[in-house]
């Protein structure tokens, strides 16, 4: 049994003065390549962290939901299932909240329940720690409740309970990363359709390593800046007339942004944040670049995607104006000391980089990033290695 696994039970039975009926976990997420492309029915690539939330969680016939989380101050979270109603920015229970919502609408026979949870993934730190923690309580309560849910529909009401209760406008990369990702690979998703695939990404047995640098700067989905990204992007579909940004195919990309400069309609109401030409550039070439990893990836050519990682930051930095100082160091000095590739991977405005690195040059380029960020007067980043976990699961 694991460390967060004995925490948890330990934790319940603390609070609640029982043993749980159950055991679950979620992990954080990396995404290797497909950046703000899932809400513009894109590509993404991610692949789950050993980092993991576990719940662990019974039962209750009254109707009454308790949560609490040994992450977090203020005791236990009591509500009633009746009464849950949509409260944008209310904490961390409006997640595990917003699910037992999402499951009730969508007219699932879900009731009450104690639930304690216990994390290692990084709260604030662009590996999806939210994501995590809406699965497991969905895998939970599905589990709890035996509604027979297949992991791809708790993802999707997951999404649903961030978009429309918590009331942050995310994609369903997340959810989708957290529920479906398995061991020894990169989840390819497909976020139109939903088909996924598994593309193994060994990269041990490649004498490679993917770090992860923890800026610790911590960035929030809900501060307007990703809802600003967004309603660009989907301006920039509509000045275009196609359905979605991924309708664009990346052969007519010159074609389509000579069409955007002549249409005033298609700038930013705010009149802040990147032109949509900028944004419209970034996810057609950002689509592209996953392909082209996959191919790599398919072709057993790991090495080869770095300059792809790497091609990727840029975009984001200078098109989706998403990085910051913080980022661009991580991305700037891992790659002046030998990185194959490198760039930020989540939401942006702070979290994480991730760098792929010669497991022989590991370790000295994560000194290197460290040594600049002291240099730059940066607090230092948290680095750690990236390998490739499974996905969401029943410990007991
Ligand atoms: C966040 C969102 F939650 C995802 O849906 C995705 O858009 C990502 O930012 C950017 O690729 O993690």
């Amino acid at each position: 049994m694991s460390t967060t696994q004995a925490a948890a039970a330990e934790g319940f039975r603390a609070v609640y003065g029982a043993a749980p009926e159950g055991l679950w976990a979620a992990p954080g997420r990396v995404n290797l390549i497909g950046e703000h492309t899932d809400y513009n029915d894109g590509f993404v690539l991610p692949l789950a962290l050993p980092h993991t939330t576990v719940a662990a969680a019974s039962a209750r016939p009254d109707g009454v939901l308790r949560l609490h989380s040994g992450g977090a101050d203020g005791g236990i979270v009591e509500l009633r299932t009746d009464d849950l109603r949509p409260a944008p920015g209310s904490g961390w229970a409006a997640y595990p909240a917003g699910i037992v919502w999402a499951l009730r609408e969508a007219g699932l026979p879900v009731g009450g329940a104690d639930v304690h949870y216990e994390s290692t993934v990084p709260t604030g730190a662009g590996l999806s720690s939210s994501a995590a923690l809406e699965v497991v309580t969905a895998l939970a309560l599905n589990d709890l409740y035996g509604l027979g849910l297949d992991r791809p529909r708790l993802a999707r009401l997951a999404q649903r309970a961030e978009n429309a209760f918590v009331g942050v406008p995310c994609g369903i990369m997340d959810q989708t990363a957290a529920a479906c990702c398995t061991e020894g690979h990169a989840l390819f998703l497909n976020t139109r359709d939903l088909t996924r695939r598994q593309v193994p990404f060994d990269l041990a047995a490649e004498g490679l390593q993917l770090l992860v640098v923890d800026t610790c700067v911590q960035h929030e989905l809900g501060d307007g800046a990703y809802a600003q990204r967004r309603a660009g992007c989907e301006g920039g579909a509509r000045a275009l007339g196609v359905r979605a940004l991924r309708d664009v195919p990346y052969a007519h990309l010159s074609e389509a942004l000579a069409r955007l400069d002549g249409e005033p309609g298609a700038e930013p109401a705010s009149g802040t944040g990147p032109a949509v030409r900028d944004l419209v550039r970034h996810i057609v070439t950002e689509n592209h670049r996953v392909e082209e990893v996959i191919a790599r990836l398919d072709a057993g050519e790991i090495r080869a995607i770095g300059p792809l990682l790497t091609a990727g930051h840029a975009s984001l930095r200078d098109d989706f104006a998403i990085s910051c100082a913080e980022l661009d160091l991580a991305v700037d000095s891992a790659l002046a000391a030998g990185a194959l590739g490198a760039r930020m991977t989540g939401g942006g405005f702070g979290g994480s980089a991730l760098v792929l690195a010669e497991r022989s040059a590991a370790e000295h380029i994560g000194t290197a990033v460290t040594k600049a960020f002291a240099a730059a007067g940066h607090i230092a980043p948290r680095i750690f290695p990236a390998v490739p976990s499974a996905g969401a699961r029943r410990l007991a």
